[in-house]
């Protein structure tokens, strides 16, 4: 259990919470009366849930014995949307739980607070409809108090739907939309004069600091107080600036009036701060401001908010500026989701993503593509992160006035919900909105309609909060033929894929000066680049789309050398810090993303080392090893390179005990040829900076499978080929399938036929990136192996559902026959 106290004044405060934990069943919530402050308690445990939709889901006669047991977060598409049905149930959720409170008292108000339920929630109360909210990733708060009888079985239901919405966004994406109450609830409870509980799901009181300087700061908080009595209440509000070290620095009082059942809004100066410490990633000093309410000289209700002391600006020419400093932003790309968990993960996996961000040395996050848990914000505050937030809105909008009032709202339930930040400097509303062109399909006046909703969404911006900068990601295409929209927000934010979806790496950098010379009024930034690799495809000859991990490093390498390399840019963010579910794709690992620094159970990718090396402030020595396993059958396959990614000066390399030639880091990177011997190889390498000296080992096997061609090898050698594929494939077993070739005398290769890759799930296995490559055509193999006994075995994959007879085989060895007209669909 925590304690939160504050101790701000002299006349108060006391905040008492009784919280009994009944033997096997939930808390019991005791609320006294007449105490001080407000309440917060979970609501996540404890939870029926009944997949589909039910008319009488609400009511109290309805029996949820049978339902499935749940505590919050959850998702009912934690698995569905991993399988290689590329639907996942998207339809009604029913979620139930009895309320065990016990009310002393009539001044007492009742709210739940959903930190964000996929993506329609209503919500009942002892069988009556207390709230309908919209929008998968915002948070939302319902009134319960008229409805709850505080007798210790107050029902909760609410029914979550995530069915597609035309006039919801997100409509659709390259990410998973998984359903249900997939974050934090809780119970608040205030006495009857409180801050403002249903102001957007924000927390109704705002800290905005005018002016900030090193030598001096103005603050300023603005909020509303609900009076919900029968008769007018005369309150003092008193808000106090804590510093990092929870001194209190600043306070001022004044008093309000509040009407009987309405709302009063109030201003309160606390003047000007001297010598503010500022934040910043590299000190996030990390203040809080408390604001109370008393009543008749009791307190009613307080909060605290976080505050950081800073400024900052975008330029077309001279990228971001932090605190008078430049300070361009390099970073990562997030989303919520993990294996196993969905999107319903606890807090503590918020935490541990947001610090493994800040490990790699990274200042920069774009929480793509919408909001996400306060967990996220908090700790993005507390590290020193600077944080580009943004609504759902992603790769089209449907033309109608509910899609529109939809997104303003849910602009307007970001921008308070996350307010206080300090790690937010851009608001983000639109992502590759304008549909890939040319597409046949493009309703009547859709461009107007988008850019007049952009229009709307920026005024609502700087109506909300004038002191963030607003941003918005367009496509390469989009970049090109604006129509207007690439200069609405502040910053423009660019998705390229410079060799990956197209064109190479080497025009990535011509591309971004001539862009930035068309435009030089207009901040720029890469909101997202990227590439996907698998640990298990590797290559020597690297190409888009293979995903190997050699070609995602090689991208990352130069893309990130383009980026430093011009100043002019507010920043970067790569696509993406971790791979991620998106239940539609059809790469090498169904349903995931896999442009990761890391994978989706969050261990590192060698690439995320590249980064590291280059941002994190402290030694990084790290031999490359998402390529333990390796085999060769051809003269030369012993031969490798071998990466070190470090910010040491100069890097030492001893394979087998023996040494290589010491090589100075270019661009956090050093490279050798190795030459691998049978079995285990020991690979050491030594990074030295003046005195300081770092080691890192890895172990490599190798398989030497070139002794085959020259002697009858009886027991458990083998060559396994990747048949139509440039790269070599590692399965389950550790079983390295080389790259296929062509004869060419000797000693092995493919004759006739061609090598061809389809990108589409394999049903039936994972080893996807083994079978979605094939030789086709009429083709052999030949194999110069010396006489004897051997296995051969044929491994092949239907992507589809073919016609009987599409596809058949004749299978035949040294031309002796052993199976004619094999067709795997007619099996
Ligand atoms: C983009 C989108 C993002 C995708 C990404 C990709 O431009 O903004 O949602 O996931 O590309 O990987 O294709
Ligand atoms: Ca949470």
């Amino acid at each position: 259990m925590i304690l939160n106290t504050f101790s701000t004044g002299a006349r108060w405060l006391c905040l008492v919470v009784l919280v009994a934990i009944l033997p096997g069943g939930s808390a019991e919530i005791v609320v006294l009366n007449g105490t001080a402050g407000r309440l917060k308690v979970t609501l996540n445990d404890g939870w029926s849930f009944h997949k589909g939709d039910l008319e009488a889901g609400h009511l109290a006669g309805l029996t949820d014995s049978t339902w499935v047991n749940v505590d919050l977060p959850h998702t009912w598409n934690a698995e569905d949307a991993f399988d290689k049905r590329p639907e996942y149930y998207r339809g009604v959720g029913w979620y139930r739980r009895v309320l065990n409170l016990v009310d002393a008292g009539p001044d007492k108000r009742h709210f739940i607070h959903f930190e964000g339920a996929n993506q329609v929630a209503d919500v009942y109360v002892n069988g009556q409809h207390v709230g309908q909210h919209i929008g998968g990733y915002t948070a939302f708060t319902v009134d319960a108090t008229d409805q709850l009888r505080g007798d210790g079985a107050d029902l909760i239901a609410v029914r979550v739907d995530n069915s597609h919405d035309p006039n919801i966004p997100p409509l659709n994406a390259d990410f998973t939309f998984y359903g249900g109450i997939y974050r934090d609830v809780w119970l608040i409870t205030t006495s009857d004069v409180h801050f403002n509980m249903l102001d957007y799901g924000g927390p109704g009181v705002y800290a905005v600091t005018p002016s900030v300087s090193e030598t001096a700061a103005a603050l300023r908080v603005r909020g509303s107080v609900k009076n919900d009595r029968l008769e007018n209440a005369a309150g003092v509000l008193t808000a106090t600036l804590f510093d990092p070290q929870y001194r209190p620095v600043a306070s001022t009082q004044s008093t309000i009036e509040i009407l009987a059942g309405s709302i009063s809004e109030f201003i309160l100066d606390l003047g000007e701060i001297a010598d503010p410490k500022l934040w910043s990633p590299e000190a996030p000093n990390l203040y809080g401001v408390t604001v109370a309410i008393s009543v008749e000289d009791l307190l009613r209700d307080v909060i605290r908010v976080p505050l950081g002391f800073r400024w900052f600006r975008a330029d077309a020419d001279d990228g971001f500026w932090l605190n008078g400093k430049r300070t361009p932003l390099y970073g990562t790309n997030r989303h919520q989701d993990y294996p196993t968990y969905g999107n319903a993960v606890p807090d503590e996996i918020h935490r541990r993503d947001v610090n493994m961000i800040k490990q790699n040395g990274f200042n920069f996050l774009r929480l793509a593509h919408y909001p996400q848990d306060p967990a996220v914000l908090e700790e993005a505050d507390r590290l020193g992160l600077l944080v580009w937030e943004e609504i759902p809105i992603v790769n089209l909008i449907t033309i109608s006035e509910a899609f529109a009032t939809n997104s303003e709202n849910m602009l307007r339930e970001m921008i308070r919900q996350h307010h206080n930040h300090p790690s937010i400097v851009m608001w983000g509303y639109m992502n590759e909105v304008m549909l890939r062109e040319p597409r046949p399909e493009i309703p009547e006046g859709y461009y107007e309609r988008l850019l007049d909703l952009a229009n709307r969404l920026e005024t609502i911006s700087k109506e909300e909060d004038g002191s963030r900068l607003t941003a918005m990601a367009q496509s390469l295409h989009e970049v090109y033929n604006g129509r207007g929209l690439s200069d609405v927000s502040d910053v423009l934010g660019m998705n390229l894929y410079f060799g990956w979806y197209y064109h190479d790496f080497e025009t990535f950098g011509a591309f971004l000066d001539s862009l930035h010379a068309a435009h030089p009024s207009r901040p720029l930034m890469i909101s997202e680049y990227g590439a996907g690799s698998d640990e298990r495809v590797h290559t020597r000859q690297p190409r888009a789309f293979d995903f190997s991990t050699e070609h995602a490093q090689a991208y990352h390498r130069s893309a990130f050398l383009t980026i430093r390399e011009r100043p002019y840019l507010v920043g970067s963010g790569v696509w993406n810090q971790f791979d991620f579910g998106s239940s539609h794709r059809q790469d090498t690992k169904n349903a995931i993303n896999q442009k990761g620094l890391y994978f989706f159970d969050r261990t590192p990718k060698d690439v995320s080392y590249y980064y590291k090396a280059h941002l994190a402030n402290k030694p990084v020595l790290h031999v490359e090893r998402e390529r333990l396993s390796r085999a060769g059958s051809i003269p030369g396959d012993s031969l490798y390179s071998l990466r070190v990614y470090s910010n040491h000066d100069t890097v030492r390399l001893m394979v087998n005990g023996v040494p290589y030639d010491a090589r100075a880091t270019a661009n956090a990177t050093t490279v050798w040829d190795v030459g691998f011997i049978q079995g285990s190889n020991n690979v050491e390498a030594i990074g030295t900076t003046e005195s300081q000296t770092d080691r890192d080992r890895v172990v490599v096997r190798f398989e030497d499978r070139r002794p085959m061609f020259t002697s009858f090898t009886p027991l458990g050698s083998e060559i396994a080929v990747n048949s139509g594929a440039h790269y070599s494939y590692v399965d389950d077993e550790g079983r390295v399938w080389e790259p296929d070739r062509d004869y060419h005398e000797g000693p092995w290769g493919g004759v006739g036929g061609r090598g061809s890759r389809i990108h589409h799930r394999i049903y039936g296995s994972h080893d996807d990136p083994l079978l979605q490559s094939t030789r086709i055509g009429a083709a052999h193999y030949r194999f110069d192996v010396s006489a004897g006994l051997y296995e051969v075995e044929f491994v092949a994959a239907e992507t589809e559902r073919k016609q009987e007879g599409h596809r058949v085989f004749n299978l035949a060895v040294n031309a002796v026959p052993f199976a004619n007209g094999l067709d795997l669909t007619a099996l």
